[in-house]
């Protein structure tokens, strides 16, 4: 009896400790440190650190990307989300006709980006089948998320640069996409 007694709370007490851990596992988000940890620095006539958060919190940007590497392969077509990157040169002063803006990788990887392109012209693109076709409208975006899914770091999270379109199917040399963000300078 006695025995019996023991085992049933035994059994209560498992039973109520999986229970909270069930719930604990599904109101906590998955913590992700590097996300978490991941800052961007937009330096320009003012210097800023973003975290992920305010990020997401500048005004959002959606549209269809899609990119070729040098050696021909195709990746995409994504649909992307993220904020214009006009909008986060203005988290430090902004940028003017004539200026530039470089965006960097901790792997050393830097592109420049010119004021034409900020504002979606200037860009050479592909169709499918990779012949050159005029381009359409194109906006240049620190993406975060890509299919309704947030950036993997193996994609260049958790923040990397996609050039889209409103339209699907245009694509874009993949060099200018740049891989885990984490430096913007606007330069003159
Ligand atoms: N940080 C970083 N970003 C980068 C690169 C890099 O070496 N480092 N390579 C670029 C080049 S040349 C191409 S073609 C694409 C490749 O994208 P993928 O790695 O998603 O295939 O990333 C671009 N972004
Ligand atoms: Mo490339």
């Amino acid at each position: 009896m006695r025995q019996t007694n023991f085992h049933a709370r035994t059994a209560v007490l498992l039973t109520v400790i999986l229970l909270f851990a069930i719930i604990a596992g599904c109101s906590t988000p998955a913590r992700d440190p590097l996300t978490e940890n991941w800052r961007v620095t937009v330096n320009g006539t003012t210097e800023k650190v973003l975290t992920i958060k305010d990020l997401k919190e500048l005004p959002v940007v959606n549209g269809h990307g899609y990119c070729v590497s040098t050696t021909g392969a195709r990746f995409g077509p994504y649909t992307c989300k993220g904020v214009d990157l006009r909008d986060i040169a203005a988290q430090a002063g902004g940028i003017q006709p004539g200026q530039q803006i470089w965006v960097s990788a901790p792997d050393g990887y830097l592109w420049v980006f010119d004021y034409d392109q900020l504002e979606g012209r200037g860009f050479i693109t592909f169709n499918e089948n990779l012949t050159e076709i005029p381009a359409p409208p194109l906006r240049i975006i620190l993406m975060y998320e890509q299919n309704g899914t947030p950036l993997s770091y193996d994609d260049g999270g958790p923040a990397r640069i996609a050039i889209i379109s409103e339209e699907p199917g245009i694509v874009t040399e993949g060099s200018a996409w740049v891989k885990w963000v984490d430096r913007i300078e606007i330069k003159d």
